[in-house]
């Protein structure tokens, strides 16, 4: 099922979505969010604190909360889990000193109670630097198959340079939410 059979099967008016969008600071995640906007992504900076992006797709208003990944920032990551719809971690998978530190922040950040069952998409990014790089060691790598309480996805990307993957990422993200949140509502 698409997007769009989504979004007809979808019967109240108006759907305001909250994604976190997570991960090391430089991983992409402003990027991707750039690409979902269709604005310019050669011009990012780092972001301090947050920005909320808003994409629309027909009566869907997804507010994607991007959150400075730096050190400093991440013990308030949690002031910002409230009332979270399905969560977009991004990983630089070109930066393997610090892979698994983001392994061991994502498992931190899946342990809070408010993120309980929230939806995972996994975005694998900076391909073009690591294009050798295996989906199932990723899956190994991450944990993934751990999750019992959630389900998650692991998506390939170069968001730098391609929106499609991240667009189908979503896709994915959307489905889960509105199967769960709207459809049988
Ligand atoms: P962040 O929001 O997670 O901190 P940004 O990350 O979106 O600000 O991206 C950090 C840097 O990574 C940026 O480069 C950006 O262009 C680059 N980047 C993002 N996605 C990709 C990708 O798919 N491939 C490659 N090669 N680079 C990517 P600068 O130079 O501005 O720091």
């Amino acid at each position: 099922m698409g997007l769009v059979t989504i979004l007809k099967k979808s019967k109240r008016k108006e759907k305001e979505l909250r994604i976190l969008l997570l991960g090391l600071d430089a991983a992409g995640k402003t990027t991707v969010a750039k690409q979902l906007l269709q604005q310019d992504v050669t011009d990012v900076g780092p972001t301090f604190g947050f920005d909320i992006h808003t994409v629309e797709y027909r009566d869907f208003k997804i507010h994607i909360w991007d959150i400075g990944g730096q050190e400093s920032l991440r013990s308030y990551w949690k002031n910002y889990f409230e009332s979270t719809d399905g969560i977009i971690w991004v990983v630089d998978i070109a930066d393997r000193d610090r892979l698994s530190d983001c392994v061991t922040q994502l498992h931190k950040t899946l342990q809070d109670e408010r993120l309980v069952g929230a939806p995972l998409l996994v975005l694998a990014n900076k391909l073009d630097r690591n294009p050798g790089v295996d989906r199932e060691k990723l899956v190994k790598t991450f944990e993934l198959e751990t999750l019992c309480d959630r389900p998650w996805n692991i998506y390939l990307c170069s968001a730098l340079y391609d929106s499609q993957v991240i667009v189908q990422g979503l896709s994915w993200l959307l489905e889960d939410i509105a199967e769960k949140n709207f459809l049988y509502a």
